[in-house]
């Protein structure tokens, strides 16, 4: 009997001591939920919440409808959320370097050895007060999408809707550039305020672009970034076994990047099927417009940021 009373007491204690040691992150994405761009985060937080059991799990708010996408830095930055997935062309008000990060593509595995990592997790903690917990979607390219065609490598006269991602290089080509979150691209494009948009080769269907999009430029230009960040002050008040479930879901989460090379040739096959031409160039345009675009986006980086624009680029190696 003693016994029994005494296993009971100090196994009721050890789970009070467990569940006094479960956090609850509250998190938020800056792309609509369920779509492209969230769908891998969501895949990270199903995984926390399996692994984390007891430790740690996080309460997913939601998307766009819950925070506007331009703002979801600054509230990780302010603890007004806990986590989030948002790229970081989303908050160069806070951090101009952030417009760097669409040059790296080396793999995570390959950025988290080399010392780029911890650059970025450095001025993530310096100007978002932020933990640099993963990026995801390095091997996913950006293009041009148009409404018009057109027959020379210049944007003379047309309006293109744009993120910091391509303002710098449909300014190089003489656009006209509206700035607006994704939310706003579909009404955009259907009210003829722009005459196309930049995003990523994947994720067009997701908000029925593909009903208001005629042309695809090639080619493709810089590379996709979507980070997971977490408040760094919530960061350093986890324990190590909590840190580690989140460390090892955002490993995790980085390995799912293989399955993008699959997911662009679909994607590719889709937008023909659904009558989107190709406008493609000629290799030696190609090659030109590539160029302009790192181009471009290093000298804007720098001009806006002279020493770490510097450094990155050394990282970047392009
Ligand atoms: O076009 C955008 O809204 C944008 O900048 C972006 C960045 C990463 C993934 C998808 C879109």
């Amino acid at each position: 009997m003693k016994t029994t009373a005494l296993l009971a007491v100090s196994l009721a204690f050890s789970v009070a001591a467990a569940e006094a040691q479960e956090v609850t992150l509250r998190a938020v994405t800056a792309f609509a939920e369920k779509t492209q761009f969230s769908r891998n985060f969501e895949r990270f937080i199903d995984k926390v919440n399996a692994d984390g059991k007891g430790l740690v799990k996080i309460n997913y708010i939601g998307g766009p409808r819950a925070m506007p996408p331009f703002e979801v830095g600054n509230a990780v930055r302010t603890k007004v959320v806990d986590i989030a997935n948002v790229t970081g062309a989303f908050y160069t008000n806070l951090m101009p370097e952030a417009d760097a990060f669409k040059l790296f593509s080396k793999p995570m595995s390959e950025q988290r050895k080399d010392g780029t990592w911890t650059f970025i997790n450095q001025l993530h903690n310096q100007k978002l007060n932020a933990h640099y917990l993963a990026r995801q979607f390095h091997n996913v390219p950006f293009h041009i999408y148009l409404t018009k065609k057109i027959d020379k490598l210049d944007f003379t006269g047309l309006k293109i809707r744009v993120t910091p991602v391509y303002k710098d290089i449909v300014e190089a080509l003489n656009g006209t550039t509206v700035t607006t979150p994704p939310g706003e691209v579909y009404t955009a494009l259907e009210r003829g305020v722009v005459d196309g948009y930049g995003w990523p080769i994947t994720g067009i269907f997701d908000l029925g672009w593909e009903k208001v999009t005629k042309y695809r430029m090639d080619p493709a230009f810089y590379s996709v970034e979507v980070n997971v960040l977490v408040n760094q002050d919530v960061w350093k008040g986890l324990t190590d076994a909590q840190r580690k479930v989140l460390d090892d879901a955002a490993l995790w989460l980085e390995g799912l990047d293989s399955e993008n090379v699959a997911a662009i040739a679909a994607e590719r096959d889709k937008q023909a099927k659904a009558g989107i031409e190709t406008i493609a160039f000629g290799a030696a345009d190609a090659k030109s417009f590539v160029a302009k675009a790192n181009e471009v986006a290093w000298a804007s980086v720098i001009k806006r940021s002279p020493e770490n624009g510097a450094k990155l680029r050394a990282l970047a190696g392009n």
